[in-house]
């Protein structure tokens, strides 16, 4: 791209762009059945609702983040893993494969043994919805005009209006993170039109709904643990204000009369005592607190509690903005801009407001104090099983924290779309896998430091799966460790970067007990383990999941080695671990291009069952790592095309996350016309209607996915140098067909925040700003590599 010369203006205040950008709306003319595909999802990081409209019987699933079976397992840890360790790595060494994958797969799993008494996966648990909050209304559907049901993501309200019966009604919904409640408003614009019940359930469960001191609900209930033990205890209060009419009480039902207008107010808690709590995760039930909140916002004016809440949400999500030339299509609802998609339609406003609901969802999923957005952010809910005549509480996946993709994936954009504080559950959940991990480390690998492998919950369990083939993953833990350095990167707070610097070392000092001499070549290979979830064909053709060295355990490894460095480096800390992480790095076995052009997934160049799998874990170093890039080792920039090439060519990507991720990397190959591709085939293959993304089934990770991928078009800053610093690059893969946009505040990692408006596809105006700390980078733009210093607080505009 040709820039033209810039002159610089170093400016003392942050510039202020005005904003004049649309608003960001999901919105439909119609209310939902579904509400996973179709309700509005609303949350303050810890409590939140699904919204589907219905003009007569209203059912929202309510959740909190907390809502969790099971109770932790210390048992999972399996000793039988380390003691055939030395065998499997030595039938590997002898070429005995077939040998070395059975002991491997019969020895390298958790401990979930089928006792009724004492069943890891019944201890393992699930996260499952809270309760349904009912209204009923006495409408009819066919008296129903002028419906919309939308979210506004800038505000992060949600609103449901229509009229019936020439009468306009009005549902308002928001979830208040500084008043912890949640609130929704009923009105109607005829004094008193307003009619309805309300009920707090939770159908076949032990909960039950009782009214306290005070006249309002509360449900309370336990969830369902291995026996003897008490599962975790929850409970959900539900308070009212009536303007101008009646609220009798009957049994569970709440009936609303002759009013002009409703607040409901919803609070819930559990006893839940944090991810860090180990091994006492359960305190007193906190109903003192939930009671204090719902008296605080009954004694609150209603629109002193929603403006309190909008000028919190907009202080994070009016940080960035991003604008796209192209039509405008607002005034088409959002499932009919998504279904347009599969038509091959091109709605750069629709891209936009994925990256806008990616902001959205974290700040709705993840704030501090709460836990981190799991499987599916915050959302989920009970479904009634026909055949059971029972409602089934099950999330996928149990909704819990997949650790060799997922929840990695689901804070990629958070710190570069200026949501640092929502990365503090992040911090949490890693802080609590590595006091829970170091037990795995010993008893599982015979190891110093700690790890946790695929999947983890909020009982700390950091042991492998139930089956080897999926479940043995070691280096998932010094993956997690790269999202501890990533804070750091962004912000340059050296005091956050002393906190987490014990858990860096202790997660170094596993990897570099875990790694082993290849004895043939001498390198450094960690083994044995498998490249996620995927497989290959032995000589003999038998399925086959492990060998020693696959390529993302070693570029996992790299990653974790420099990272050690560049941390012990900016704490200036003269520690020998620092050199023994740079030994190792430097004799890890490298990569491997294979003959044809693409990076070798294992060790060997294995025969592929599956050539279209949905990990690319190989490509790691290239992103989230940063071991090659187009200034270092380009050839592996060339084979990486080559290898998604082919995943692509063999039905690859067909899982949202995985169509993210390979928008991510066509980001970092510089190919804006092809990450653009992949984010409109995800709209169109991979999103449920209210913009969720689906794996199938939802799967929130390729909401964030989508967000960062975005952001990675317009900037990048991964490439680190010997000193410290990072560059930036400015519109890096911006595409052909987004000639003209502007964005104001993405972040890039140095401390830097960043404003860019282009023109057919030239940069016009950017402005640098250093908010917190003095800060330098190399700035590219086009062809020039402009250095850049600033002290805090400054700012520089560049203009042609
Ligand atoms: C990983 C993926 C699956 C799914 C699960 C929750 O294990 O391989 O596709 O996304 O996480």
């Amino acid at each position: 791209m040709h820039f033209p010369t810039f002159r610089f203006f170093a400016t003392g205040v942050l510039l202020l762009v005005a904003s004049g950008l649309p608003a960001s709306t999901i919105w439909f003319s119609e209310p939902g059945d579904d509400p996973i595909g179709e309700g509005l999802p609303v949350g303050n990081g810890r409590i939140g609702m699904l919204v589907s409209g219905d003009i007569v019987k209203e059912r929202i699933p309510l959740c909190e983040d907390s809502v969790w079976s099971g109770w932790p397992n210390p048992g999972a840890a399996n000793p039988a893993a380390a003691e055939a360790l030395p065998r499997i790595r030595e039938l590997f060494a002898e070429g005995k494969d077939a040998e070395a994958q059975a002991l491997t797969i019969e020895t390298q799993k958790g401990v979930w043994q089928p006792d009724p008494t004492w069943n890891t996966y019944e201890a393992y648990g699930t996260y499952q919805m809270l309760a349904f909050l009912d209204l009923e209304f006495e409408h009819s559907i066919d008296a129903m005009d002028s419906y919309k049901r939308s979210l506004d993501l800038e505000t992060a309200v949600a609103t449901v209006s229509y009229q019936s019966a020439g009468i306009t009604y009005t549902r308002t919904h928001f979830a208040s993170h500084p008043d912890q409640v949640m609130v929704i408003h009923l009105h109607s614009d005829t004094p008193g039109a307003l009619y309805f019940q309300a009920a707090l359930t939770r159908p076949d469960s032990n909960a039950r709904t009782t009214t306290d001191q005070n006249g309002f609900f509360l449900l309370q209930g336990t969830m369902d643990a291995p026996s003897p033990i008490e599962g975790l205890s929850y409970h959900c209060r539900l308070a009212w204000k009536v303007e101008n009419g009646t609220a009798e009480v009957s049994g569970d039902q709440v009936s609303f009369k002759d009013a002009d207008a409703v607040t409901l107010f919803l609070a819930a808690a559990t006893n839940y005592r944090g991810l860090q709590s180990a091994p006492e995760y359960l305190g007193e039930p906190p109903l003192a607190h939930t009671s204090e909140q719902i008296r605080h916002a009954l004694s609150t004016a209603y629109n002193e509690l929603q403006d309190r809440h909008t000028v919190d949400h907009r202080a994070l999500f009016g940080g960035v903005a991003l604008e796209v030339e192209g039509p405008d299509r607002n005034s088409i609802p959002t499932d009919q801009r998504i279904h347009s998609m599969e038509t091959g339609d091109s709605d750069p406003g629709l891209v936009t407001l994925l990256f806008d609901f990616g902001r959205y969802l974290m700040i709705a999923s993840s704030r501090p104090g709460a836990l981190p957005a799991n499987l599916q952010g915050l959302w989920t809910t009970a479904r009634y099983d026909e055949e059971k005549k029972q409602f089934d509480y099950y999330t996928p996946w149990n909704g819990d924290y997949h650790t060799n993709i997922n929840v990695q994936m689901n804070y990629w954009p958070v710190h570069v779309a200026g949501l640092d504080p929502c990365s503090d559950p992040l911090v949490d959940l890693i802080r609590g896998m590595a006091k829970a991990g170091t037990e795995t480390a010993r008893i599982q690998h015979g190891c110093r430091g700690w790890t946790v492998h695929t999947i983890h919950n909020v009982w700390g369990f950091t042991a492998p799966g139930w089956e080897a083939s999926w479940g043995h993953f070691p280096m998932a833990g010094p993956w997690m460790t790269r999202h501890l350095w990533e804070r750091y990167a962004y912000t340059m707070d050296l005091d956050y970067l002393k906190s987490v610097y014990p858990i860096i070392c202790e997660s170094t000092r596993f990897v570099l007990d875990w790694l082993v001499e290849d004895p043939d070549s001498g390198f450094l290979v960690s083994g044995p383990s498998e490249s996620p979830e995927n497989r290959f064909l032995l000589e003999d053709g038998t399925i086959a999941y492990f060998c020693m060295g696959p390529t993302m355990d070693q570029m996992i490894a790299h990653d974790l080695f420099q990272i050690m460095e560049c941390a012990a480096d900016a704490l200036g800390d003269p520690s020998p671990l620092r050199e023994e992480a740079k030994a190792a790095r430097e004799k890890l076995l490298q990569p491997r291009i294979g003959k044809d052009g693409r990076i070798l997934e294992w060790s060997k160049p294995y025969q592929e069952p599956d050539p279209g799998h949905r990990h690319i874990s190989h490509l790691y170093g290239m992103h989230p790592g940063f071991q090659f890039g187009r200034d270092h080792q380009p050839e592996f920039m060339k084979a990486a095309e080559q290898t998604i090439l082919h995943r692509l060519a063999h039905g690859g990507a067909h899982t949202g996350w995985s169509r993210a991720w390979v928008a991510m990397f066509q980001a970092r190959l510089n190919n804006g016309a092809e990450a653009l591709r992949h984010l409109q085939l995800l709209l169109a293959k991979s999103t449920l209607p209210n913009l969720f993304g689906t794996h199938p089934p939802f799967q929130i990770d390729s909401n964030f996915g989508a967000c960062a991928a975005v952001a990675e078009m317009l900037l990048q800053s991964h490439q680190i140098n010997a000193d410290g610093t990072f560059d930036i690059r400015i519109l890096p893969a911006l595409p052909p067909s987004w000639p003209n946009g502007q964005f104001r505040g993405l972040k890039a990692r140095g401390g830097f925040s960043v404003d860019v408006e282009w023109k057919n596809h030239q940069v016009t105006s950017l402005t640098l700003h250093a908010p917190n700390i003095d800060a330098k980078t190399t700035l590219h733009v086009g062809d020039n590599a402009i250095p850049v210093s600033l002290k805090a607080g400054r700012s520089l505009s560049l203009q042609p």
